[in-house]
């Protein structure tokens, strides 16, 4: 990925948008965790912030920098979220490295605006990045089957450290569709929608209102 500089510049930038009394989604991943030290250290200063975590690691994180932590159905609403992006093109994301995309597309959607932070090497002319799948495990064969119908690759996401496969915080696993180029990102989304047993893809389309996008010096806003 990107250098640390770069995700940490963007994940800056997208928290100074963080207002005083505000409710804001945490997103997952290490480019988003730098916006979270930063909501900490303002917290640490004084605003009056809540956080909803979109995942077991950005509650760890949020709770260790000091962040008061809500949950989605204590709110009644969330004034801003910010969130990390394996790919962006145009308005168009694919989510779902940290295998949380569920929870995340959740509080995202939720949120009166949603930030993305990504360091450039996560920009794209046009989405190619395999689409992380949601699957309910006793669906992995069928959902394969429907992706493969699809024109997709399906790859079972394993784990690095554990035997077998990755288990998400929801007890479901997670299989890796390649696609290729993606023509129609709405279409996709609509057909994945429709698998059974499909929980949740991490294709994000038409949600961030900006996207913050580091570099070793500062961050752009596309
Ligand atoms: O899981 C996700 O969608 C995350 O936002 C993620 O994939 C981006 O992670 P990174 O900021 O560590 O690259």
């Amino acid at each position: 990925g990107g250098s640390d500089e770069a995700k940490r510049n963007a994940g800056e930038s997208a928290a100074e948008a963080v207002k005083d009394g505000m409710v804001v989604g945490l997103g997952t991943g290490s480019t988003a965790a730098h916006a979270i030290r930063a909501i900490g250290r303002a917290v640490d200063a004084g605003m009056d912030i809540r956080g909803v975590p979109t995942s077991f690691q950005s509650r760890q994180l949020a709770r260790k920098e000091g962040i008061p932590l809500t949950d989605l159905d204590s709110v009644s609403e969330i004034d801003l979220a910010i969130d990390g992006t394996d790919q962006f093109a145009g308005g168009s994301l694919i989510k779902g490295g940290g295998a949380a995309h569920a929870r995340e597309k959740v509080v995202d959607s939720a949120a009166k605006r949603f930030l993305v932070v990504a360091d450039p090497s996560k920009e794209a002319e046009r989405l190619d990045h395999p689409v992380p799948v949601e699957v309910l495990p006793p669906a992995r064969t069928t959902v394969a089957a429907d992706i493969r119908e699809l024109g997709g690759e399906p790859t079972l996401r394993e784990a690095e450290r554990k035997d077998g496969p990755v288990v998400t915080d929801n007890g479901n696993l997670v299989l890796d569709c390649s696609f290729g180029e993606i023509h129609s990102p709405r279409e996709l989304t609509r057909s994945l929608a429709s698998i059974p047993g499909v929980v949740e893809h991490g294709l994000f389309v038409g949600m961030a209102d900006e996207i913050h996008v580091g570099t070793d010096d500062g961050a752009e806003i596309r």
